[in-house]
């Protein structure tokens, strides 16, 4: 098999595509309403629709309760990207384990992690997913599967791996996918993390969120190797690359390699091309960027792809539409309000969940 993935790997990635699509064409939903066929069913596009606006509108009220300082300290936002998040759900089951970095806003809430918990989270509060101690770039919730949320860039790429080892050890079916960025790819973490993936087969997806920039740095500044999912080829990992601002590309991406994983033929590593149409973080003005890219981005819009497959196919009449966004907004609305009414962590609250034993190092047994 390895050589067969070895050869894989040689292929451009059109090439290596159309064959795994061909091979899972099957599996896939078609639809069709009136003559306009599409990939999938009218229920995947309405909750890709549906996330996808949540996600969005819950990065812009941070990005405004940012500016009026009720959001303090880090936070980078996801605006853009949001596809990924989308397809990651539709192609995962609820158990499947998520692990990210930083710009960690929007993969915890598609996880399930509640808007509120989110919000309250990027307020400080007692309530957030990390009781208030992670902020912007540490939400976690262990119930919905969410393990991060992390600061150090590449370091989630390990935990990752670990985490695929748990679930082999438990002998589970559940797959892990690990996200990190383009700037992360260019970790030693990597490798490392590559080589024993691949030696011990573990059940994790590798997804690289190529959005072209590592804060101001472009891909191109960073390393000769500009099709980052080709890195897998040193370890005889399958690698995968897909457009990054549809929902259907994405999916189908990650659905060839958890299908792999849960098979028992161990990691993939998927390289998703993607563009954050905000700065690095709050405090970055993105001069580094002409106009027109973020245009030509904007263009392609991954919301908008998919609200005009629903107006094509009369998928959802102008009131569902609208009661979308009121759901939407609603939800946001009541986050906010949440986070605004929730108290601060108690200070003692500072000496707890620092290790998971309390009287660590001291081990008694
Ligand atoms: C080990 C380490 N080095 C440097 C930094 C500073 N830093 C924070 S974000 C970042 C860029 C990472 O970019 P990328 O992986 O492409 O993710 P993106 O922000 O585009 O989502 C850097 C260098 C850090 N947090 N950790
Ligand atoms: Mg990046």
């Amino acid at each position: 098999m390895q050589t067969k993935q070895a050869t894989r790997n040689k292929q451009p990635a059109a090439k290596n595509k159309q064959a795994t699509s061909n091979k899972q064409a099957g599996n896939k939903q078609t639809a069709s309403s009136g003559n306009k066929a599409t990939r999938f069913g009218k229920e995947t596009y309405m909750q890709w629709y549906e996330l996808m606006l949540l996600l969005r509108r819950f990065e812009e009220k941070s990005g405004q309760l940012y500016g009026m300082q009720k959001i303090r300290g880090f936070c980078h936002l996801y605006i853009g990207q949001e596809a990924v998040a989308a397809a990651a759900i539709s192609a995962t089951r609820p158990e499947d384990k998520f692990i990210t970095a930083y710009r960690d806003h929007a993969l915890a809430i598609a996880k399930g992690i509640p808007a509120k918990a989110c919000m309250a989270e990027l307020f400080g509060k007692a309530t957030g997913c990390s009781k208030g101690k992670g902020g912007s770039m540490h939400f976690f919730s262990k119930e919905h599967h969410f393990y991060g949320g992390h600061g150090i860039v590449g370091a989630q790429i390990g935990v990752g791996a670990g985490l695929a080892f748990a679930e082999k050890y438990k002998g589970t079916d559940d797959v892990v996918l690990c996200f990190f960025g383009d700037g992360a790819a260019r970790q030693g973490m990597l490798h490392e993390t590559f080589n024993m993936a691949m030696l011990w087969q573990l059940p994790v997806v590798f997804i690289c969120e190529n959005n072209r920039y590592a804060m101001g740095t472009s891909v191109e500044r960073t390393s000769n190797v500009l099709d980052i999912y080709k890195l897998a080829a040193a370890y005889e990992m399958p690698g995968d690359s897909v457009d990054g601002m549809k929902c259907e590309e994405v999916h189908e991406g990650i659905e060839r390699a958890v299908k792999r994983a849960r098979e028992k033929g161990g990691p993939t590593l998927l390289e998703v091309k993607t563009y954050r149409y905000k700065g690095h973080s709050m405090s970055d003005p993105a001069k580094y960027r002409t106009k027109e890219e973020l245009e030509k981005y904007k263009e392609q819009d991954p919301l908008n792809w998919v609200l005009n497959i629903i107006h094509k196919n009369k998928f959802a009449t102008e009131e569902e539409l609208t009661a979308i966004s009121d759901r939407v907004k609603q939800q946001v609305d009541e986050a906010v309000e949440f986070a605004e009414t929730s108290p601060w962590p108690d200070d003692d609250e500072l000496y707890k969940d620092v290790y998971v034993q309390e009287d660590y190092p001291f081990i008694t047994d």
